[in-house]
């Protein structure tokens, strides 16, 4: 079920300054990408799932050994979000994420080892070890990041859909952020800018009802947060995060809209957050009552109760599915583990476009371009 609020007619606006060609081949591919939802689509979907559900246990896990340092934040709850999302998207498309998204990088192709070796900040990471669990980045795979910074990712997103838009490219920018991002001063100029100048960005608030221990009734005059596109005239809908067929179709929507008119989207998605807001975060703030009730609220659960009633998938058959999945994430663990760490002489190789006179001598905490 998606609820939507269309953008009001406007008088003639100027097109993006940039944008030369008005995108042929985007009108051209009107015709969908992903397959209907039929048997082969909807258990392609359960596996991917359960693969995000495994992996994130297991980071959790490693977490506690010590294995992973710094913040980690898990997608537990969020699977059928971020593969609905994820099947909306072309290859090509470029995806601007927060710090809650080791699951996107995997549904974006990504393998399971090079995520896991980023979190065990391994010189095989996806991004060679320096980025950690909140800065996974992968160009080829047209991930732009992993921010550690509420709202930080949202202006960078505008950026590269103007980029897009003045090369005359017939790629989606999507950016996704939490629910307590949508306060943030950054969140609003994007979406003036993005409505402003017609850019093709999708704009995907993930809804868990929380930022951090903040619920979204405390903290937002507005709680039915997709209706802040209104205010930047832009279309916009809210989505059962916990359907992964109604994600997708919803962000087909959002991203076929962008594409064809260049018209930016705000899509919102509700799903709850299983767990604590980081692995070190115990939930005290939730009731007894509410942590029982998520249990009901899990996608996963839902999924296979769904296609085993439709007898799609036995018992037995997610079993075995459950049985590769997590071979796959052991995997994964051990070619992290056995990886070496990253050289500290390449401590600077990912921070400057340019090369910095006298890094090798350099310690991390001395000022770059010192005497
Ligand atoms: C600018 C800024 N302010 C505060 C923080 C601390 N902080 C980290 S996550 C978070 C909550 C964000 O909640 P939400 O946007 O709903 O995302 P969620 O964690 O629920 O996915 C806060 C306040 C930060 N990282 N950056
Ligand atoms: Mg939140």
């Amino acid at each position: 079920m998606t609820e939507t609020v269309r953008s009001a007619p406007r008088a003639a606006r100027p097109r993006t300054r940039g944008a030369k060609t008005p995108r042929p081949e985007a009108a051209a591919a009107a015709a969908p990408e992903v397959p209907a939802a039929d048997a082969d689509t909807l258990v392609g979907y359960y596996r991917q799932m359960l693969l995000i559900r495994r992996f994130e246990e297991r980071a959790a896990r490693a977490y506690t050994e010590a294995k992973i340092g710094g913040y980690c934040h898990l997608n537990l709850g969020e699977e059928a979000t971020v593969v609905g999302l994820m099947a909306a998207l072309r290859p090509s498309d470029y995806l601007f994420t927060n710090y809650r998204e080791h699951g996107y990088a995997l549904a974006k192709g990504i393998g399971a080892d090079r995520v896991m070796a980023e979190l065990y900040g391994r010189s095989t990471g996806v991004s060679k070890g320096w980025g950690g669990s909140m800065h996974l980045f992968d160009a080829e795979a047209r991930l732009l990041g992993g921010y550690g910074i509420v709202g930080g990712q949202v202006p960078l997103a505008a950026g590269a859909a103007l980029a897009v838009s003045y090369k005359g490219g017939d790629e989606v920018v999507m950016c996704h952020m939490g629910d307590g991002t949508t306060a943030i001063g950054a969140f609003h100029e994007s979406l003036n800018i993005a409505g402003l100048w017609d850019l093709p960005v999708v704009f995907v608030v993930i809804n868990n009802g929380l930022g951090m221990g903040t619920t979204v009734e405390n903290s937002s005059a507005e709680p039915e947060l997709y209706r802040r596109g209104a205010a930047y005239r832009m279309e916009s809908a809210r989505v059962d995060g916990t359907d992964v067929v109604a994600v997708r179709d919803a962000a087909r929507r959002a991203v076929e809209r962008a594409r064809s008119e260049s018209k930016p989207y705000l899509l919102e998605t509700t799903s709850p957050r299983l767990k604590g807001h980081s692995v070190v975060d115990p939930a005290r703030y939730r009731s007894k009552e509410e942590k029982e009730a998520l249990k009901a609220a899990d996608p996963l659960a839902r999924m296979a109760l769904e296609l085993e009633e439709a007898g799609i998938l036995s018992h037995d058959d997610r079993d075995k599915l459950d049985a590769e999945v997590t071979a796959e994430v052991d995997a994964a663990a051990a070619f992290a583990d056995e990886s070496p760490a990253p050289d500290v002489s390449t401590l600077f190789d990912y921070t400057y476009a340019t090369p910095v006179p006298g890094e090798l001598r350099r310690l991390p905490a001395d000022p770059v371009f010192g005497s």
